[in-house]
């Protein structure tokens, strides 16, 4: 097995970043490394270049991002972990892939309409790219999954389709392309945000009432917890109900998480609660557990930029030898370039 997955290095990573993405890298790290696979993260730079961005800024947010993954648990001696812009070869394979790529599914992807709408002066073709790109991310590697959260499903999908439509164009049908898998948790592959828990927690669109950040002090995340919107029924009732009761089963996935428990446990141990005061308490008492341990680490990480450099140079070596052959091959394979074979 192969483990690839990319994370942005946009603004603070939330509580929606670390469950659904984060909390799940470390998890394959382990298991990749268990079944002798591996497992391969990437801090996608040339992502965050699709929306207005301040470029000194972005090299910060790298640090930032590499330092919160390391602090989170990824061991550079078990995983790769790299910044994508290191690897060109990311670049031209996303070229190359857009001659299987239909224009009409990128018109159709929500994250390119919702995030399009957001832009006020220039909606670039970067946006419009972004699929691309991130199913060349994957598609270089030959990961057989992908550990993301919901709002990703579609761009997992789009990925698939293009890994399909290579290998029936210019392979014969032999799967040269692999295609991968996404591996979208059970519980907590959309986390809500507090203040709106119909919409997803989200860098971009929000408040940071209705976040947590990763990095947040315990009583901020009290504060924010204690805050969360729930509902007017009378009297309370703390049951899991996505369609009429979103902000209380938000809090009852987040608690849930963060002890690694079921959702029907934490019903069950929440039978003598005396309103939603208790969930919310319950659920901040167990979200600053789960947190503390990586802010505590991530202050001294973070500090070592040199040494947070060298982790992503040493990955972005590994990541290269992979990423090189697999463009070697679909080069040959759709006639760009020399006859390699030939002049050998
Ligand atoms: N609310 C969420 N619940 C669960 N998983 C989530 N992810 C994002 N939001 C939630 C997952 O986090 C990973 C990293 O996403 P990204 O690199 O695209 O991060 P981002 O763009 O900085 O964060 P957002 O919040 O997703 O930004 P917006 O909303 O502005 O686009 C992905 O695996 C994602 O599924």
């Amino acid at each position: 097995m192969r483990v690839f997955s990319g994370i942005q290095p946009t603004g603070r990573k939330h509580l929606g970043n670390y469950i659904g993405a984060i909390r799940q890298y470390v998890e394959s790290q382990e298991r990749a490394q268990a079944a002798g696979g591996d497992s391969i993260f990437c801090i996608v730079d040339l992502h965050a270049t699709t929306v207005p961005y301040d470029p000194a800024e972005l090299r910060e947010r790298v640090y930032d991002t590499a330092a919160i993954l390391l602090a989170a648990g990824l061991d550079p001696e078990r995983c790769i972990l790299f910044r994508q812009g290191d690897v060109v070869e990311h670049t031209e394979l996303m070229w190359l892939l857009t001659a299987v790529t239909a224009h009409g599914d990128l018109n159709r992807m929500t994250q390119f309409k919702d995030k399009s709408a957001q832009q006020r002066e220039l909606v670039s073709a970067g946006l419009f790219l972004y699929p691309v790109l991130m199913a060349a991310d994957v598609l270089a590697y030959k990961a057989t999954e992908v550990p993301v959260g919901e709002d990703q499903r579609q761009h997992l999908e789009l990925m698939r389709d293009v890994a399909q439509r290579f290998n029936a164009r210019f392979a014969g049908d032999r799967e040269v392309l692999v295609v991968p898998e996404a591996r979208i948790p059970e519980v907590g592959a959309r986390i809500m945000d507090l203040q709106e828990p119909t919409r997803k927690m989200s860098t971009t669109s929000g408040t940071d009432e209705g976040r947590v950040y990763v990095l947040d002090e315990a009583k901020v995340v009290e504060k924010k917890l204690k805050r969360a919107v729930t509902d007017s029924e009378d009297p309370p009732r703390i049951v899991h109900d996505r369609g009429a009761k979103p902000g209380v089963s938000n809090l009852l996935e987040l608690l849930a998480v963060a002890r690694g428990t079921s959702i029907d446990e934490v019903v069950a141990s929440l039978a003598d609660a005396r309103g939603y005061g208790d969930l919310k308490k319950a659920t901040a008492d167990a979200v600053v557990e789960l947190l503390t341990p990586v802010r505590e680490r991530y202050g001294a990480i973070r500090a070592d930029e040199d040494a947070l450099e060298d982790v992503l140079a040493a990955g972005a070596a590994k990541a290269r030898a992979i990423a090189a052959q697999t463009l070697a091959e679909v080069r040959a394979l759709m006639g760009v370039g020399p006859n390699v074979r030939a002049r050998a």
